[in-house]
């Protein structure tokens, strides 16, 4: 089957919420060489966007979503356990975690995989995670990074949060912060003062290279 059909059904089965499906064509996929990363995102995130399009105009419900997100996770995992590791050095420590409030964290496991996948050493607190907890965990393995994603307009106050706690603690120079998560931008990144800002998971690695690199 060629791939473009493929990323469809991908894309297909998460707008489906049918998590069976969703998983057959991933192993198959993966089983035919597709690249995991490709796959992910031409494909299931395609999906899962869609899926958020269509419940922000009132054609999906909550149970829908609910269970395109079940989907999601479960490819998002077999996706990631096809990845490649990259273990010849550590390149550098960081901590991850969705903000106060926000439970969303597909994005974040992917973002979590390919770090890992590209040797970095990765602190994931999970989602919901209140500031200090970030701050706690960077101080506590002294990390290079701190990345927060947040999925709601109504959470994104907690990246700022961070950036003024970090400042206000006199810690703002002793970590790199990094931002993602559907609503947020460069600009934002800009607004609270965070070090960088990444549109997907890829763009987050090679910042995050970046920020460490310029630290050395
Ligand atoms: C799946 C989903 C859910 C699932 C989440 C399951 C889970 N375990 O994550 C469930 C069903 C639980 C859910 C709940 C809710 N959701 Co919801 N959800 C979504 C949906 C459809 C997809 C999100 C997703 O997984 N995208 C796929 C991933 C891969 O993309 P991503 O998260 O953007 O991540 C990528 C990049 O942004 C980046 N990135 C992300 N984070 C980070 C971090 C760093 C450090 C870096 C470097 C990069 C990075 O890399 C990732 C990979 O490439 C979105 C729609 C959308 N377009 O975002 C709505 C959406 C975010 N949800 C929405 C809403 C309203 C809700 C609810 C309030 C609904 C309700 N009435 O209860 C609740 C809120 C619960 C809460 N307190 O958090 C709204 C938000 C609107 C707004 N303006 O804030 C959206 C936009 C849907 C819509 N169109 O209305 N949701």
């Amino acid at each position: 089957m060629g791939k473009e059909l493929i990323f469809e059904e991908a894309k297909d089965a998460i707008l489906k919420g049918d998590k069976k499906r969703a998983e057959e064509v991933a192993r198959k996929a993966i089983g035919e060489g597709i690249d995991p990363v490709e796959l992910l995102s031409s494909g299931f995130i395609a999906g899962i966007n869609h899926v958020g399009e269509q419940f922000g105009i009132g054609k999906l419900f909550l149970p829908d979503l609910i269970l395109a997100a079940d989907a999601m996770k479960s490819v998002t995992e077999i996706c990631s356990s096809a990845l490649p590791q990259d273990k010849i050095e550590k390149k550098g420590k960081i901590v991850v975690g969705t903000v106060e409030g926000d439970i969303h964290d597909i994005g974040k496991a992917i973002v979590v995989s390919l770090l890992q996948a590209n040797g970095f050493e990765v602190y994931d607190l999970g989602r919901d995670v209140a500031t200090q907890k970030f701050i706690d965990k960077a101080l506590e393995v002294n990390a290079d990074v701190i990345g927060s994603s947040c999925l709601l307009t109504t959470t994104m106050e907690g990246q700022k949060k961070l950036e003024q706690e970090l400042k206000r603690l006199g810690l703002r120079n002793r970590f790199k912060t990094i931002i993602g998560g559907a609503p947020v931008t460069q600009r934002w990144a800009d607004r609270i003062g965070a070090d960088a800002y990444a549109e997907d998971a890829a763009d987050g690695v090679r910042k995050i290279r970046a920020l460490i690199a310029g630290k050395k």
